[in-house]
C-alpha cells in the first residue's frame, strides 16, 4: 500500500552516504553506495490480495539494505592477504570430518595452493584466439555461499582475479546466505574487489543471486559458483558473445574438479544442456563429435543451461525479471530461467573455448529446512512447469504424478512478465529450440515400460542390412527407468508406447536427432509360430488393412496377441529374442506394464 510505496521511494531517492564503522575483530567495514535500480515493474496491477501480497515479496527481495553490504577501507591483493591464517582457522584433523562440510574432500582442499596451476583443457584452435585487451563489457562476478569450505571458496576467489583481465573484473559480489560461521565471508572483504552480502536469513541460492544482482555495478553480470576455478581467458569468448548479442547467456564448458583428488579434469566439449520430462537437467550428446572437424570457436546452442555458471547482460537480466524470488534453497531455477530466456526473446550458448571447472557432488551438505528437500525442489518445479509448459505440464505430472500434489503457489509476478515480454509458447520453444526432445504423443494409451518377469522389455539394436530394420525386441535388467533424469540416453531402447490404433512402438532417434516412432512386428506380413519381433519401420494400414497386420496388436489381459493372429502370442522364453509362440498363458508370454498415461 501507500507506506510500503513511501519506505521504497525512501530507499530509491535518498541519497546514499558512505559509512564507516567497525565491525568485530577491528575490521574496518565500508557500506557500500547502493542504489535501487528502477526494474521493479511499477506496472505490475494486482487483481487480489493474494497477488498484492506477491508483489511485496516480489519487491521484498529485492530490497538490499545498506547494512547487508560490506566492504573494506583496506585492501590488500589476494597475495597479500593472509591465506594460511585464513584456511587455518577452518581446518578439520581428521579423516571421518573431511566430507562433513562441504560433501567434498576438505583434508585435500585445504593443502592445494589458492593460486595452483590447472591444465588447459581447452581444444581446437581456442588456446590460439587473441581476445581485445580492451573495450569488452565489465563483468560482475556473483557467487553466492552457505556453509562453503573457506579454500574452495578462497580458490574460486582467487583463480578469478588471476585469470580475468582487471579492467573487465568490475568486482566480485560475494553473498553469504546465512553461513554458521560469518567469518568466513567477512575476512574475504579484504581481498581487492570483493564485497559481501550478508543474509541475516537463510534464502536459498534464487533469492541470494536477486541481491547480488541488484547491488553488482558491472555491464554484465557471471554467475559462478563457491567451489569452482576458472580457466585461461574464460570470460573472453563470454564477454565477446554477449557484446556481439546483449540478449544471448552464455556459459562456459563446466570442467570436472574431483570431489576426492581435486584433480582437474577436462569436460566433454560435445555436451549441450536439456532437460528431461520430470524437469530434471541433462546434458544431450552432441549429434557430430569430431574434434578436428569442429570450430571450437563458435558457441553451441544449448536448450538449457546448468545453472551455476553463466553470464548475461545486467540489463537483459533485470528485464527479464532476474529470478522467481518464491523459489527456495536450490533447483529448478536453471531450467525455468532457461525456458524464460529462450520464449522470453533471448538465446543461450555454450561457448567451448571458455572453461571453468566445478567440484561436482553427490549429495547436498546442507539442510533445505523442515519441508525436506523434495518438496522444495518439486514446488519450485512445479512454479515455472505452470508458467512457461503450457498443455505440455501432462508430460511433468505423467512423469512425476507425485507432484501434483504440491501448490505451486501464485505465479502472477512471473505471468506479469510473460506478457509483458510477448513470450512464445512452449510448442515453439520444443519446435525451434528443442527439437530432439521427444514428445511423446497424444495418442498414444500409454508409455513407459513393459515387463516380462523382473526384466524390461528392450529392444537389442541389429546391425542388419535391411533398412527400415532397427532391432530386435528382448528384455534386459530394468534401467532406472523414467525417473532416470538421462533417461533419454540411457533409457531409450526401454521406452515403449502402446497406441489406441493397436501398435505398439518405440520412438527411435534419427539421423536429424529427432525422433520417430517404429513399430513392434513379425518380419513377415504373415507370421507363423516362432517369428521373431523386430522394431522396424511402421507399415501404414490406409490402403489394405492386411498390409499391417504383423504390427497391429491387442492387448488381453496380461498377453499381447496379434488382433489378426490371435492364436500368436507375444513369448518371451528366450530373453535375448522375443517371438510369437501360440498362446498357452505361460509365464514367458506374461506381459506386465508400468506406465505413465497421459
Ligand atoms: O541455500 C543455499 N544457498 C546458497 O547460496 C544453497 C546453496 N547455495 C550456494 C552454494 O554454496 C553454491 O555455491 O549455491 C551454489 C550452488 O549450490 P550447489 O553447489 O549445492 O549446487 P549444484 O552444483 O549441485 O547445482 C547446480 O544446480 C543448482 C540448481 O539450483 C544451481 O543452478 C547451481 O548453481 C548448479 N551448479 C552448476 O551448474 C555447476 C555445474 C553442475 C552441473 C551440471
Ligand atoms: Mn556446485
Amino acid at each position: 500500500g501507500i507506506v510500503s510505496a513511501l519506505v521504497l521511494g525512501i530507499l530509491l531517492f535518498c541519497p546514499l552516504e558512505v559509512f564507516d564503522f567497525f565491525l568485530a575483530k577491528n575490521q574496518k567495514i565500508v557500506r557500500v553506495k547502493y542504489e535501487v535500480p528502477e526494474f521493479v515493474p511499477t506496472d505490475f496491477v494486482a487483481r487480489n490480495e493474494v497477488e498484492e501480497e506477491s508483489f511485496e515479496l516480489y519487491k521484498k527481495a529485492r530490497i538490499v539494505d545498506n547494512e547487508d553490504v560490506y566492504d573494506s577501507h583496506e585492501k590488500v591483493s589476494w597475495n597479500d592477504f593472509n591465506i594460511r591464517k585464513y584456511i587455518n582457522a577452518g581446518r578439520v584433523t581428521n579423516k571421518k570430518d573431511a566430507y562433513k562440510t562441504a560433501a567434498f574432500n576438505q583434508l585435500v582442499s585445504d593443502d592445494i595452493p589458492m593460486d595452483r596451476n590447472i591444465p588447459d583443457t581447452r581444444l581446437g584452435s581456442c588456446p590460439s584466439q587473441e581476445y581485445p585487451s580492451e573495450g569488452l563489457p565489465t563483468t560482475s562476478i556473483i557467487i553466492t555461499f552457505h556453509n562453503e569450505l573457506r579454500s574452495t571458496l578462497l580458490r574460486t576467489i582467487v583463480s578469478v582475479i588471476r585469470r580475468t583481465p582487471a579492467n573487465i573484473l568490475k568486482e566480485i559480489v560475494l553473498v553469504d546466505d546465512a553461513s554458521s560461521d560469518p567469518n568466513v565471508g567477512m575476512e574475504l572483504i579484504k581481498i581487492e574487489k570483493v564485497k559481501l552480502i550478508v543474509n541475516r536469513e537463510r534464502q536459498g541460492l534464487i533469492r541470494a543471486r536477486i541481491r547480488a544482482a541488484m547491488v553488482a555495478t558491472g555491464d554484465t553480470l557471471t554467475f559462478l559458483d563457491s567451489h569452482v576455478e576458472v580457466n585461461r581467458n574464460w570470460i573472453q569468448p563470454l564477454m565477446q558473445r554477449i557484446q556481439q548479442n546483449p540478449k544471448i547467456v552464455v556459459a562456459p564448458i563446466i570442467d570436472v574438479i574431483n570431489k576426492d583428488t581435486f584433480k582437474y579434469i577436462g569436460a566433454d566439449a560435445f555436451l549441450t544442456g536439456g532437460v528431461s520430462w520430470a524437469m530434471v537437467f541433462r546434458w544431450d550428446w552432441l549429434t557430430q563429435r569430431g574434434t578436428s572437424t569442429m570450430d571450437h570457436t563458435r558457441g553451441l546452442r544449448s536448450p538449457t543451461i546448468a545453472g551455476g555458471l553463466f553470464s548475461i547482460s545486467k540489463a537483459w537480466f533485470h528485464e527479464l525479471g532476474e529470478y522467481d524470488d518464491q523459489m527456495d534453497i536450490w533447483g529448478g531455477e536453471n531450467i525455468e530461467f532457461s525456458f524464460r530466456v529462450w520464449q522470453c526473446g533471448g538465446e543461450m550458448e555454450i561457448l567451448p573455448c571458455s572453461r571453468v571447472g566445478h567440484v561436482f557432488r553427490d549429495e547436498h551438505p546442507y539442510d533445505f529446512g523442515k519441508k525436506g528437500s523434495n518438496n522444495v525442489f518439486v514446488k519450485n518445479n512445479n512454479r515455472f512447469v505452470h508458467t512457461w509448459m503450457d498443455e505440455y505440464t501432462d508430460f511433468y505430472y505423467g512423469t512425476r504424478p507425485n507432484a501434483k500434489s504440491i501448490e505451486p503457489g501464485d505465479l502472477s509476478v512471473r505471468e506479469h512478465f510473460k506478457e509483458k515480454l510477448q513470450c512464445k509458447g512452449f510448442k515453439w520453444y520444443l519446435e525451434n529450440v528443442y527439437p530432439r526432445q521427444y514428445v511423446p504423443e497424444r495418442n498414444s494409451v500409454a508409455w513407459g515400460h513393459a515387463k516380462r518377469g523382473e526384466h524390461c522389455l528392450n529392444v537389442f539394436p541389429t546391425k542388419s542390412n535391411k533398412s527400415g530394420v532397427y532391432g530386435q525386441l528382448g528384455a534386459a535388467n530394468c534401467n532406472q527407468g523414467l525417473n532416470n533424469p538421462s533417461y533419454q540416453d540411457m533409457d531409450k531402447q526401454q521406452l515403449v508406447l502402446k497406441k489406441f490404433t493397436g501398435l505398439f512402438q518405440q520412438p527411435v532417434q534419427m539421423k536429424d536427432g529427432k525422433y520417430v516412432n517404429k513399430c513392434f512386428g513379425t518380419p513377415d506380413t504373415t507370421p507363423t509360430d516362432g517369428a521373431k519381433v523386430i522394431l522396424a519401420d511402421c507399415v501404414s494400414n490406409a490402403e489394405v488393412r492386411e498390409a499391417n497386420s504383423h504390427q497391429r496388436w491387442n492387448y488381453v489381459g496380461t498377453n499381447i496377441k496379434l488382433e489378426d493372429f490371435p492364436h500368436l502370442c507375444l513369448d518371451g522364453s528366450d530373453l535375448g529374442s522375443f517371438r510369437v509362440r501360440t498362446c498357452t498363458g505361460s509365464d514367458s508370454q506374461q506381459i506386465l506394464w508400468e506406465m505413465l498415461n497421459i
